[in-house]
């Protein structure tokens, strides 16, 4: 929808009472073809694209609070497609090429800003196993480059280049189409497309069980009452493995709490999204001029969304030290999200063991950049119960066959 400068003027002047509801939010109906559970980023972009890719079905998302109040709402909003085996490197760079697109697609700013990632090398080891990782995602068709330690100075003068730094930088490697985008506005723009094909979404409505008759499901139980479907999506992240419980089965997961904090806003200092898995330290600035930066997942596993102190204190440290210009920065907040980690640190999707049911789980760290990709691939199943190429290798039968796809060490700084 297009807005005149009058209209914004005249909605400012009215106390911004009149626009109107970006999507509906209709009370539940008792049936519906596909239930997906969970508003977050995947769950509303399976629903978009089962909408719009394979239409005619009456489909509903469930979520217990509120759209992306889980990790979608509370990530740090990287996107980039650097991963070190091809399967990763198919998935994440179809969600980036779709990111890409996805301003126009959804007709809503999703604030994409492809920056660049840059990845540092701290020691001569870190630039060996770097370098075998860009030749690995260079053969992936990804846009990665390595850059010695001068080329590294040119893109981030700010960092410590000082002889004797405790985290010396000897290099390290980039993708200029990685970034950030804004975490919100995916959100929203996947629920208001979504809502605009048909789709209810309804919040505030928990899923509390399943119906299963005869090995398939027959529906769910809700907060709100029972509702019929006989195909469902759950992505629900950090509580994958309890709605897995309440169907009977278990996953290879565990939940953990993963944290991120922001500074105050300061004027624009730094123009990439700057990554270091040896300080296990991340930041990027928003558009506000807040530092975002986080720090790796919490040492145990739970299910309390919140940080603690010794992570935020170990990853401001390593912070400071590549940063030292940041150390009189104000801390301005600090949360956690509950995320969900395979034993390969890879997702997982495809057919749960109920019939009808379908998994998109066990994002981690990572799933923020792979909302896109995670949606089309559910939607394909949910309509077609079979697996789209791309989604194939990340089927929960790779813990049995043995054919995991470990990315514990290319996969990123939270890990
Ligand atoms: P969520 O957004 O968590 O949505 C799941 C939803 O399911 C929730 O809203 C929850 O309320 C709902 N739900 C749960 N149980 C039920 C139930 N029983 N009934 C109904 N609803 C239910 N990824 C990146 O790619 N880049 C990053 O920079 C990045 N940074 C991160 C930083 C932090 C601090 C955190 C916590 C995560 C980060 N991630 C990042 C990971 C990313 O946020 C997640 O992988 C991604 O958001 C998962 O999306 P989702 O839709 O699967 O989950
Ligand atoms: O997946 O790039 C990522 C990421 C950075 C911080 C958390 N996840």
């Amino acid at each position: 929808m297009r807005y005149s400068a009058l209209s914004l003027v005249r909605q400012g002047l009215a106390g911004q009472t009149g626009w109107p509801q970006a999507w509906r939010s209709p009370s539940p109906r008792s049936v519906y073809d596909a239930v997906i559970v969970g508003g977050g980023g995947h769950g509303l972009a399976t629903a978009y694209y089962l909408a719009k890719n394979h239409p005619r079905r009456r489909i509903a998302v469930l979520e217990k609070g509120w759209l992306g109040g889980g990790n979608t709402g509370r990530n740090t909003t990287i996107v980039r497609s650097n991963y070190f085996f091809p399967e990763s490197a198919a998935i994440y760079d179809f969600a980036l090429r779709l990111y890409e697109g996805l301003s126009q697609d959804l007709d809503y700013n999703i604030m994409l800003s492809q920056r660049g990632i840059l990845m540092m090398g701290h020691s001569e080891h870190d630039m060996e196993l770097m370098t075998r990782s860009v030749n690995a995602m260079l053969l992936n068709g990804i846009d990665v480059e390595l850059l010695d330690a001068a080329q590294v100075r040119a893109e981030v003068p700010l960092l410590n280049f000082e002889p004797g730094a405790r985290y010396e930088i000897h290099g390290g490697f980039t993708q200029r189409r990685g970034g950030i985008a804004r975490h919100d506005a995916v959100a929203w723009g996947y629920a208001r497309a979504a809502s605009a094909l048909g789709v209810d979404i309804i919040q505030g409505c928990e899923v509390t069980g399943f119906d299963i008759v005869d090995g398939r499901v027959a529906g769910v139980r809700t907060g709100l009452g029972r509702i019929a479907a006989g195909s469902v999506g759950l992505c629900a992240a950090g509580h994958s493995g309890v709605l897995a419980g309440m169907a009977g089965f278990t996953l290879p997961i565990q939940s953990y709490a993963l944290q991120a904090m922001v500074s105050e806003p300061v004027k624009p200092v730094l123009d990439t999204v700057v990554m270091s898995a040896a300080t296990g330290m991340y930041v990027s600035q928003s558009d506000k001029g807040e530092l975002v930066f986080g720090a790796g997942l919490d040492l145990y596993p739970s299910y309390a969304q919140r940080g603690n102190l010794p992570v935020e204190r170990d990853v401001i440290a390593g912070m400071l030290e590549m940063f030292p210009a940041f150390r009189r920065l104000k801390l301005l907040r600090a949360w956690a999200g509950l995320v969900d980690v395979c034993w390969d640190y890879s997702p997982i999707i495809g057919p749960a063991p109920v019939g009808g049911m379908y998994l998109n789980c066990g994002w981690g760290t990572g799933g923020f950049k792979a909302i896109p990709a995670g949606g089309w691939m559910l939607a394909h199943l949910l309509a077609t119960g079979r697996h789209h190429p791309i989604s194939a290798p990340f089927d929960l039968g790779r813990f049995t066959s043995g054919r995991l796809i470990d990315e514990a060490a290319g996969a990123g700084i939270a890990h």
